[in-house]
Parts: C-alpha cells; sequence; structure tokens
C-alpha cells in the first residue's frame, strides 16, 4: 500500500524537486534552500552523502534547520536513505534507493508518510509500486556530475517505455536535468524533476528555481 496521499498532491510535490547535502551546495545550505523555496521548489531532499557530508549532530542539526525551512513554507521535506532520521524528524517521507532497506520494511516503518524509490528498469518500478512506494525516481536520464556510483545514463527513453508498459504512478526524471532538458523530460512521461547542480551551482538560485518550473508546468 502507498500512503494516503493522492497520487495528484503526489504529482504536485514532485515539479520541482530540490535535492541536496551541503556538499552539493557553494553557499551555505540554508540559504540554498530559503532561495529555492523563494523560487517555488516544491519539495525538497536532504540528501548529506559524499567525502565532504556532515556526519552525527553537525548532520541532524542541518536536517532540521532545513526542516523547519520547509515547514514555513508549506513544501515537504523528504529523507535520503535514513529512516532513522526522518522518524526523529517527523519527516514527510523518505527517498530511498535499490541498495537500500526494502520498500515494503521502509513503508511498514514510516507508516503514512511519502516513499519514494529510485527505480532503473520497469521491474524495479513494479517492485517499487506494489511495496508501497507513492512516487518513483527515474534515471539518470543525462550524464550527472553529482553522484560518483550513478548508473548507466537512461535517456528520457526510460521514461516513455515505463508509462507504454503501464506504469501509472508518479514519476520524478532525475539526472543531469537543466531548464533546456526540462520539455524532454516531461513530454517523455516524469510529472516533474528532481535536480541537484541546476540549482545548487547556480549563479541566482531563485531566479533558477522559478525558471525551471515555468518550464515544468508549460511542459505538462
Ligand atoms: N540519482 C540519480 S542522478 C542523481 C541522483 C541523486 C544526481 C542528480 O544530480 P544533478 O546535478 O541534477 O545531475
Ligand atoms: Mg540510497
Amino acid at each position: 500500500m502507498s500512503s494516503s496521499m493522492l497520487p495528484d498532491v503526489v504529482r504536485r510535490h514532485l515539479q520541482m524537486y530540490l535535492v541536496l547535502g551541503s556538499a552539493n551546495c557553494l553557499a551555505e545550505p540554508g540559504w540554498v534552500v530559503q532561495e529555492a523555496l523563494a523560487g517555488g521548489a516544491t519539495m525538497i531532499q536532504f540528501r548529506e552523502k559524499g567525502r565532504d557530508a556532515l556526519t552525527g549532530a553537525p548532520r541532524i542539526e542541518l536536517a532540521r534547520r532545513l526542516q523547519d525551512q520547509c515547514r514555513r513554507a508549506g513544501v515537504p521535506f523528504i529523507v535520503n536513505d535514513d529512516v532513522e532520521l526522518a522518524l526523529e524528524l517527523d519527516a514527510d517521507g523518505v527517498h530511498i534507493g535499490q541498495d537500500d532497506e526494502s520498500a515494503a520494511s521502509v513503508r511498514a516503518r514510516i507508516g503514512n508518510r511519502m516513499l519514494g524509490v529510485s527505480a532503473h528498469t520497469i521491474e524495479e518500478a513494479r517492485c517499487a509500486i506494489l511495496q508501497g512506494a507513492d512516487y518513483l525516481g527515474v534515471g539518470p536520464i543525462y550524464p550527472t556530475i553529482s553522484k560518483d556510483d550513478a548508473h548507466a545514463v537512461q535517456g528520457s527513453a526510460i521514461l516513455h517505455e515505463m508509462r507504454k508498459a503501464g506504469i501509472h504512478v508518479p514519476i520524478v526524471g532525475i539526472g543531469g536535468i537543466t531548464k533546456d532538458r526540462v520539455e524532454e523530460v516531461i513530454h517523455a512521461g516524469a510529472d516533474g524533476i528532481a535536480v541537484i547542480s541546476a540549482v545548487t551551482r547556480a549563479e541566482r538560485i531563485r531566479a533558477a528555481v522559478e525558471e525551471l518550473k515555468k518550464k515544468v508546468i508549460l511542459s505538462i
């Protein structure tokens, strides 16, 4: 079972989904999130990973701070991989990959919170849905600089294939998405875009989010 959140509500949250951790940010993460929220980010994922990632208390403190900003803006705050942290913070949801705990087990632990699962194939997608995913993260659609252990680039064809195979759950495309690629991703079947560098490395974060979101909405 997925959560009680209606698929159309989930779809709207996926439109301009910012994924980030401190290692992705050129500026202070709280400032990045503030600007992204001001630009209309529809969901934020805390993904504190990689060589320079925070651990322990500073990691939890940063998560709390970003979550508080999201709460004030009425934007869901999702935690990558870490169910314990999500429960401790009472986050709005969890996003997991294929190498993490099973989706069924995470669903059982997080109750009605939102569950996102990364899927690279139709089989992984079907399995995630059966185990209670509210949405799928599909990619990398294009080459990415933000994930060292990323799967092979899939191209937008994977989105087409999933839709053609009868997968109708909310899907967000991820990996190397820039403003010039939004239309292709949405037309291929995604409900929204999940981005790291297109926002965290933008010179003007608020304007970048506004532009990406506008392109999503115009392409739907
Ligand atoms: N999963 C697949 S690609 C990716 C993740 C977390 C990184 C996306 O970052 P960017 O900078 O938008 O390519
Ligand atoms: Mg993971």
